[in-house]
């Protein structure tokens, strides 16, 4: 009986962790997909270490509020400063790091594999006058950001594309951050992204990604 009970107990723990809980996503390519502009190594750590942590600190941050973990994760970050005190940073740093990298490995492919459409190309040109102006702005967002953080390609509210910045695990579907829009286009650009590959050289990581985007995704998202 007691056997029993235990069994039971434990199979309601499950369920309730099941529901509760965000989970690590799978890449849609291979760690070695995206060689050499980014190395295997930096994507198997940067997922199953970094990535994996930020889903184990949320799990934990929401375990007392059975009533956020419902709430999925875009509903979170839009509502982070309302937060209770005690998880808000957790929710900010590890939600917000959930989200960007999900995001991001997503708008990576293997080189070549997803090229930039007619479409596409006209309307960045039609935003920032060329495909290179719009690259060069988004390099120059990527170098000036001191320490850690990610660059952005934003649709604001009124259908306009813009570049941005956020610091640390921030983005723009938070209340908190200033520049609010759709990311359409992520790049991580904390040390822990290319520091194996291109050590400090952060301009020559930014260079190698254009090679990998998925400018399928880019496209969809920014119709979507
Ligand atoms: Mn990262």
């Amino acid at each position: 009986m007691r056997q029993i009970l235990i069994t039971v107990a434990v199979w309601l723990m499950s369920l309730l962790y099941a529901s509760a809980q965000f989970t690590l996503p799978a890449l849609p390519y291979k760690y070695n997909a995206l060689e050499p502009y980014i190395d295997s190594t930096t994507m198997y750590i940067h997922l199953n270490n970094h990535h994996a942590a930020y889903v184990t600190n949320l799990n934990k941050a929401l375990l007392n509020y059975p009533d956020l973990q419902k709430k999925d994760i875009q509903q979170l970050l839009a509502d982070v400063s309302k937060l209770p005190e005690d998880i808000k940073t957790a929710v900010r740093n590890n939600g917000g790091g959930h989200y960007n990298h999900s995001l991001f490995w997503k708008l990576m492919a293997p080189a070549g594999s997803a090229p930039m459409s007619n479409a596409l190309e006209k309307r960045l040109a039609d935003g920032f006058g060329s495909v290179d102006a719009f690259k060069t702005k988004f390099e120059a967002a990527s170098l000036s950001r001191f320490g850690s953080g990610w660059v952005w390609l934003l649709k604001d509210v009124d259908g306009k594309l813009k570049i941005k910045s956020t610091a640390n695990q921030d983005n723009s579907l938070m209340d908190l951050v200033e520049s609010k829009g759709k990311p359409i286009l992520a790049l991580d650009v904390w040390e822990h992204a290319y520091y194996l590959k291109y050590q400090s050289k952060r301009a020559a990581y930014v260079k190698a990604f254009w090679s990998v985007v998925n400018w399928t995704e880019v496209e969809r998202l920014l119709n979507e």
